[in-house]
């Protein structure tokens, strides 16, 4: 029987939602199957387990109806309301559904009235003029979504990382920072939440003069063309590809659009029950009592406050159980960039990075840290110039003279030793007991099956010499999907030996990722947060690392790289 994996059950939740949708379901229905297909996918632990626990209705969003559907697929790899439903309602018509301008009415007069069933059926009878004859369709509705198809054929893998969509984003809050007419400006959307990977770019301005901010960003050189163009809402698509929101408001609405535009929509939409439960109706310009007074929030934390919450960092705003949590005045003191006191895992031109110890030091040093583990990699990482024994020995004398020139910085040798094909690693006990901190990591051999990938770093985790796994999922954001490797396991294997896992802050892997880190932080795994930074630029990175850890509820008692080097060591390995 096959077994089904967190995505492919939420993949099916989603697939119910759209499908009911389209048939006309209540919404209500509709969105409690696409809250339950979001909790499941952020899941940090195995669906299965939880299944076989009985706890699976201890997962946000999933009651009794739809906890006994997830028992029956897992199971008997069957669901007999998915497939009543499918019988019903063809599924090639959530495709339909998935086109800019098509909502679940425009799906279901298409597919009833005129049988279309697939984008492709779609787009044939928008070019041959007949979907004009529909009730609520017009020559214009029909190029729409002929555009709308085409705008999906290109856009097939639009999310970018944090690496391009950051920069970017910078760029255009600093030019619109030096409007004269622009009293605020911030990011808002994914970006501010420091979500992985990102849809599109969300900006928001405050100023009395919308039009002449719109005016001025359409100039901006980043921007390729002016896709929508409103008063106080512009839509662009960039020079990188991506497309990027700008919206202006008043001064005195500040915090409410900022609160809103951040998202997401999920927390949002709990937000808004909850104000409507005390008698108010929340929107992205005021509040609302229900004699129809308003009150404006020029700052975010008013509107918080105004429903009874503490303030709510926007890495925890995606209905994960923070409204709940601010309720109870339970909500986590997350970790922040400020706690990091060093970091276990870079690279120097001794293997594959772009800088001499020397330089790496002095920009760790220039940066207030207090460590640096210089850990090049191992042999067998060949086309990276891996050391062998022999020139491990040459770079720790390097290490020491460079040393010799530093005030502050302890600069410590390390290594990020590879785990083989079998679990072995490059090194012997006896060399890596002569370094200050080893990682372990897997860089080749990632395709394999899940058991043997799984056993291979277990029995690297149970090497006493072993401090940390680097990057453990090996993901590659938007090119390479993450190994087979069972991180449920990989966090049980570092609660029991005290093994650190990494949470990789380079931008296109973010690895931990912030589900797993948040199941890590309920396991009381020692996470540690690393730049793996190759050149002294790198080091930026560690506020995307950060923020992973904060969106997986971290506190500074989480994160091992807060605590000075020594203690660091002193509590490795449960303290062996
Ligand atoms: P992305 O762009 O896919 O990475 O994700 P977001 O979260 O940036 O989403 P986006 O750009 O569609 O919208 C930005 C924020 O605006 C979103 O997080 C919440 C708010 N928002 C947009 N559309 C809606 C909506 O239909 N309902 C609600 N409640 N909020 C919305
Ligand atoms: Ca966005
Ligand atoms: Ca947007
Ligand atoms: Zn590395």
């Amino acid at each position: 029987m096959p077994r089904y994996t967190n995505q492919q059950v939420a993949q099916i939740f989603n697939q119910i939602a759209d499908l009911s949708e389209i048939k006309g379901e209540i919404i209500y229905r509709v969105l409690a199957y696409r809250k339950a297909a979001d909790s499941i996918a952020n899941l940090g632990r195995d669906i299965n387990e939880a299944w076989q626990a009985g706890k699976l209705q201890e997962i946000p969003g999933v009651g009794p109806a739809i906890a006994d559907k997830i028992g029956e697929l897992l199971s008997s790899g069957q669901m007999t309301f998915y497939n009543k439903l499918t019988a019903e309602v063809p599924p090639s018509l959530v495709e339909v559904l998935g086109i800019p301008e098509v909502g679940p009415k425009k799906t279901r007069a298409m597919w009833q009235t005129l049988g279309l069933t697939s984008l492709a059926e779609v787009k044939t009878a928008a070019e041959a003029g007949q979907l004009r004859a529909l009730p609520g369709f017009g020559p214009k509705t029909e190029s729409k979504i002929l555009a709308g198809i085409e705008a999906l054929a290109s856009r097939a893998t639009d999310r970018v990382h944090m690496g391009v969509a950051f920069p970017v984003a910078r760029e255009l809050v600093t030019a619109l920072a030096r409007l004269p007419q622009v009293r605020r400006v911030n990011y808002a959307g994914s970006l501010r939440r420091f979500c992985a990977t990102i849809g599109d770019l969300d900006i928001l301005v405050a100023s009395g003069d919308p039009v002449g901010v719109m005016s001025a960003f359409r100039q901006l050189p980043q921007v390729e063309s002016t896709l929508l163009s409103g008063e106080t809402k512009t839509r662009v698509r960039l020079l990188n590809g991506m497309e990027a929101d700008l919206r202006c408001v008043d001064e005195t609405q500040w915090g409410s659009a900022l609160q809103y535009f951040t998202g997401s929509q999920a927390h949002n939409v709990k937000l808004r029950e909850l104000a409507l439960k005390r008698g108010f109706s929340l929107s992205e310009y005021s509040l609302r009592g229900e004699d129809n007074s308003e009150i404006r929030f020029a700052e975010e934390e008013e509107v918080y406050q105004a429903l009874g919450l503490p303030f709510i960092e926007p890495e925890l705003r995606e209905d994960r159980g923070e409204i709940e949590a601010g309720l109870r005045g339970e909500l986590p003191r997350l970790v922040s960039i400020h706690d990091i006191r060093g970091e276990l895992h870079c690279h120097s031109t001794w293997s594959d990075g772009q800088a001499s110890i020397e330089e790496m030091a002095l920009s760790a040093e220039a940066r207030g840290y207090e460590y640096l583990v210089i850990s090049d990699h191992s042999q067998s990482l060949g086309m990276t110039g891996g050391l062998g024994p022999e020139r491990l020995r040459e770079q720790r004398a390097e290490i020491q003279a460079v040393q010799e020139r530093l005030h502050r910085l302890r600069l410590l040798h390390g290594t990020e030793v590879e785990i083989k094909g079998d679990g072995s690693l490059d090194f012997s006990d006896h060399v890596l007991a002569g370094l200050d901190f080893v990682v372990a990591s897997v860089h080749s051999g990632l395709r394999q099956d899940r058991d043997t990938i799984t056993a291979r770093v277990v029995r690297a985790m149970r090497n006493p010499h072993v401090h940390a796994i680097g990057h453990p999922s090996g993901r590659l954001l938007t090119r390479r999907d993450e190994s087979a490797v069972d991180l449920h396991e990989i966090l049980r294997i570092s609660a029991e030996t005290g093994t650190m896992l990494e949470i990789n802050a380079a931008p296109d892997r973010l690895d931990l990722d912030d589900a797993h880190v948040r199941r890590a932080v309920e396991l009381g795994v020692r996470l540690v947060i690393n730049t793996d930074a190759h050149r002294p630029r790198d080091f930026d990175n560690l506020l995307l690392g950060v923020a992973t850890a904060r969106r997986g509820w971290a506190g500074v008692e989480h994160i091992a790289n807060t605590l000075p080097f020594e203690a660091l060591l002193d509590r490795r390995k449960g303290g062996v």
